[in-house]
């Protein structure tokens, strides 16, 4: 949220250059050829796959713009009011850095048809040691401790980076799982959005897959040997009371 904020009000200072250039956002890909057979190995992790998931493990290609900073984001239905336990996100590379930052970002989807609308929440995280591509890295970031609880409705969720910073790093891409979630991208914090499947009709899904709970489920807790055993020193020693003061 402090990067954010702090990126925010850099942005005001140089608002022109990518204004412009958000109406013209042009894809940049790994194999501008797309469609064709699966180059990566699976996703080696089972990080988030019990949970929601619209990929099919198989990341044939990679996705990033030409913008300072991006948004890009994919919708997540059914998911408003539960619990964010955790989220995974692939990303893959060119030579470069093997590292990058970004902010996992919490969209609504109610801006106009649709789109993301109102901004929820933003987390700083990293992703060390990126493979290169055709390798991917499936990586797992826990918010469980945050405790972040989804507002109704169908919600975006995806990763906010400095995308010229970080000009050789890529999402994954899903091509030929047919996945068919919204994915939008944004090159001015959330302002304005672009359809990434108009200018990338190849893409599927973005690999970018999300655990959840009901909060109502999460606060149930079994009783376990300890709290029994608690429990059955309590009586023993109410037992053993009654018994003294009535001797
Ligand atoms: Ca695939």
């Amino acid at each position: 949220m402090f990067l954010r904020i702090a990126i925010f009000a850099l942005s005001l200072l140089a608002w022109a250059p990518d204004f412009q250039a958000q109406s013209q956002m042009v894809p940049m890909k790994l194999r501008p050829e797309a469609r064709g057979p699966a180059v990566s190995q699976p996703v080696a992790s089972p990080q988030c796959q019990s949970g929601v998931v619209y990929d099919d493990g198989m990341a044939e290609n990679g996705i990033t713009f030409d913008v300072s900073m991006l948004d890009m984001v994919q919708r997540f239905d059914g998911v408003g009011g539960l619990r964010v336990d955790q989220i995974c996100i692939c990303w893959t590379r060119l030579p470069g850095l093997a590292d990058i930052d970004f902010d996992l970002v919490f969209y609504r989807a109610d801006g106009p048809g649709g789109q993301p609308g109102t901004f929820i929440a933003s987390f700083p995280a990293t992703a060390a040691g990126v493979p290169l591509f055709p390798d991917v890295g499936l990586f797992g970031i826990d918010l469980a401790s945050f405790d972040l609880i989804l507002p109704p409705g169908d919600i975006y969720v995806g990763a906010f980076w400095m995308a010229r910073s970080f000009d050789n790093m890529f999402l994954c891409t899903d091509e030929d799982g047919g996945g068919v979630q919204p994915i939008f991208a944004s090159g001015d914090l959330g302002l304005n959005w672009s359809d990434v499947r108009l200018v990338d009709p190849s893409l599927d899904a973005l690999m970018i897959r999300g655990d959840f709970t009901d909060p109502a489920l999460a606060s149930f807790e079994i009783p376990t040997l300890e709290t029994l055993g608690l429990l059955t020193l309590a009586l023993l020693l109410g037992a053993a009371a009654l018994w003294r003061l009535r001797s």
